[in-house]
């Protein structure tokens, strides 16, 4: 008993793995273990000798199991230690520089008009940027010998020869989406269309390419009074500061009347002031939808009314971020976009300022 006691408790410190220490286990408690086997010689034995002999095996099996599992915990112990050891990290080293990109102004400032727009129950409508000369004139009223319909002011798309489709247009504004969304929703409805315009224009305050947003209102009962009422809100909002605004007669082939509207601002030492002063800076056209323009959308003029109006996106932005060139927009310069751009988490609000 002795001998078998000093063996096993010898090759369990011995063991160099777990894997030798199972083997241990089994060569002494297995079913087929050395104890295991003597325990069942007990049998065979007188009463007397059973209990001595029983009572010591029962005793040097609980040894050798305490030993076994305390070695076993031992290793464990020993190989965490290792991996605590190996498996260290530098929580004060520098973070590793990650690239990250810009929200571009345009974008930023869309969503920012969107976002005060929904605030007074406009949705936004979007449509393609591609169209039939009917959506971006004729529908909006805009007479065949009108200047905009000529080959130097709006890009036409290439013809094959034979091509008996309507001719097809690059939108030179979102009214077209406005059309479509009349074709769709009916009245009573309440639209506002961002999107991508182009123009055959390039100079220092132009480029071919830029972005608008168009608005309507259609109802039962909407005046001009409601129009100076929406942009007002619109502007003091976007400012951060109550804007006044100026309504200047005009005239837009797709509205009647139709007046130009201008926003109070002031220079201070060069610097454009927005909301203080007696200065006025031109920002927007709009005016009371033309019947034909309601009747291209299908609404019964004679039932309904409406207003509507149309900014370009790039200047709100230049105005309101002071930002000088247009140009630069769309040059993708990173020093740029980096410099104007902002932080994806800088979520646009209602209230700004
Ligand atoms: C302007 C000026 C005046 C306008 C008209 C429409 C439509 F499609 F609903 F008839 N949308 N926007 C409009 C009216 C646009 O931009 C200078």
């Amino acid at each position: 008993m002795q001998d078998l006691r000093e063996t096993y408790l010898a090759r369990i410190s011995g063991a160099a793995d777990q894997a030798a220490l199972e083997e241990v286990r089994l060569a002494a408690l297995g079913k087929k273990g050395e104890i295991s086997l003597k325990m069942r010689e007990l049998g065979k034995m007188s009463p007397e000798e059973r209990q001595t002999v029983g009572k010591a095996l029962n005793e040097l099996k609980d040894e050798l199991d305490t030993a076994l599992r305390a070695r076993k915990v031992a290793m464990e112990d020993a190989a965490l230690d290792e991996r605590l050891k190996a498996e260290w990290l530098d929580v004060t080293l520098p973070a590793r520089h990650r690239m990250r990109g810009t929200i571009h102004p345009v974008s930023h400032v869309t969503e920012e008009c969107t976002a005060i727009f929904a605030d007074m129950g406009f949705a936004v409508a979007e449509g393609p940027q591609i169209e039939t000369d009917w959506y971006n004139f004729d529908a909006l009223n805009i007479a065949p010998e009108h200047p905009a319909r000529q080959e130097h002011d709006t890009f036409f798309m290439h013809r094959a020869e034979g091509d008996n489709r309507p001719p097809h247009v690059l939108r030179t504004h979102t009214s077209p989406v406005q059309i479509r969304a009349m074709q769709d929703q009916g009245a009573p409805i309440r639209v506002i269309a961002p999107g991508r315009v182009y123009r055959m224009d390039m100079d220092q305050t132009h480029a071919p390419m830029f972005h608008q947003i168009e608005g309507m209102a259609i109802d039962k009962d909407i005046s001009m009074a409601n129009l100076k009422w929406v942009l007002e809100e619109f502007f003091t909002a976007y400012f951060g500061t109550k804007v006044k605004t100026r309504f200047r007669a005009s005239h837009f082939p797709f509205t009647e009347p139709s007046a130009e509207v201008d926003i109070q601002c002031s220079w201070v030492n060069g610097q454009l002031r927005v909301g203080e002063g007696d200065g006025w800076l031109e920002v927007l056209g709009s005016g009371m939808m033309h019947p034909k323009v309601l009747r291209a959308g299908g609404i019964d003029p004679d039932q309904w009314q409406g207003f509507a109006f149309g900014m370009g996106i790039d200047r709100m932005a230049m105005l309101k971020y002071g930002i000088p060139d247009l140009r630069a927009f769309f040059e993708s310069d990173l020093r740029w976009l980096r410099h104007y751009g902002f932080g994806a988490l800088e979520a646009p609000t209602v209230h700004a300022g």
